[in-house]
């Protein structure tokens, strides 16, 4: 059996989108969802691709359960102590809400924008097997050592659509690193979606008593004239305006800022009543002490920084076009939790 279903059911808090749908494919044989729209049909087909999580029931495709997370990430000790990072990346055309009522035809990776973080430590090896499930031409395209034959960068290293490819190389320097479609039109296969982040921790500073965010600095152009119409970190306009991102007062915070931004020549973050110091890419001996920071597109930075009074920090791009338009958030400072 190819894929089987029983009784699945799908929850949006008071609706119930899927209820207790049972059946099954076998390999081979062409089987179609009929229905109005609303019917739920969508949602269960993505939920057999592992894109949505379902409220109950029980699925498995070719065998597995797509909820499982072992079918995207998988992590095999090495024997010199690093560790093999197995992940699985599909290239799925979707449409993404960017703002209320607002949506975007995007390319994802894996149905999201940005793309699932990767994260390891350095000298472990990455191995990540991409299949193109879209309608385009795409690649995975790494910052970061590799030998040229995993740069997903030239034509013919483009992944067909139905075609698959597997990138492997070692998670080498420690630093932030990004990564991209390369396939062409650039900054067409940029904008619509397909980026995420790379991060790689040395070896002796893990991640530890800080709290840590991705943030990345990305547009998008609604009304494909070549010039972005909505800002955002993280793709939501104003989504921390709305929802200020919690932190504790005393406790550090890193943030793990990516410019993906097409179109506009540069893109910064700038961060109200404090400083934090940033290390360009993730890799300078001595990091410069800031309250702004610029960024071109594909350059990165990590920025430290603690928060010493309770109260809300409002934080956007410099360009007051980019903030007006949605590139703008909230950090809320708070007496740090006592949990004696
Ligand atoms: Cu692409």
């Amino acid at each position: 059996m190819a894929i089987d279903v029983r009784g699945l059911r799908k929850r949006y808090g008071d609706l119930e989108a899927v209820r207790g749908v049972t059946f099954s494919v076998r390999r081979g044989e062409v089987f179609g969802l009929l229905g109005p729209n609303g019917a739920g049909k969508t949602t269960t087909v993505e939920i057999l691709e592992g894109y949505r999580e379902r409220s109950d029931g029980e699925v498995t495709v070719l065998g597995h359960d797509p909820a499982a997370r072992d079918r995207v990430y998988k992590e095999t000790p090495r024997p010199d102590g690093t560790l093999l990072r197995e992940y699985q990346f599909f290239a799925l055309d979707r449409e993404i809400e960017i703002a209320p009522g607002i949506f975007y035809p995007a390319w994802t990776y894996n149905g999201q924008v940005p793309g699932p973080t990767i994260r390891a430590t350095e000298g472990d090896r990455i191995r990540v097997r991409f299949v193109n499930m879209g309608s385009h031409p795409h690649t995975i395209h790494f910052h970061g050592w590799h030998p040229p034959e995993m740069d997903g960068s030239l034509p013919d290293q483009q992944v067909m659509p139905g075609q698959s490819f597997v990138y492997e190389f070692d998670a080498d320097p420690a630093g932030l690193h990004l990564y991209h479609c390369h396939a062409v039109p650039l900054k067409r296969h940029i904008h619509k979606g397909l980026y995420g982040v790379f991060i790689v921790d040395r070896r002796d500073d893990p991640p530890g008593e800080r709290d840590e965010l991705v943030m990345v600095m990305n547009a998008f152009d609604t009304n494909f004239d070549n010039e972005n119409e909505v800002y955002a970190v993280n793709t939501v306009a104003n989504a921390y305006m709305v929802d200020p991102i919690r932190v504790a007062v005393g406790r550090p915070v890193r943030i793990y800022l990516v410019n993906i931004t097409e179109f506009d020549l540069i893109n910064s973050f700038h961060l109200h009543g404090m400083f934090f110091e940033a290390n360009r890419t993730g890799m300078m001996r001595s990091p410069e002490v800031a309250d702004t920071i610029m960024l071109c597109q594909g350059e990165r930075a990590i920025l430290d920084t603690t928060f010493r009074y309770r109260g809300d920090y409002m934080f956007h791009a410099h360009q007051s076009e980019f903030a007006e338009l949605g590139w703008m958030g909230l950090f809320r400072a708070e007496e740090p939790r006592r949990d004696t």
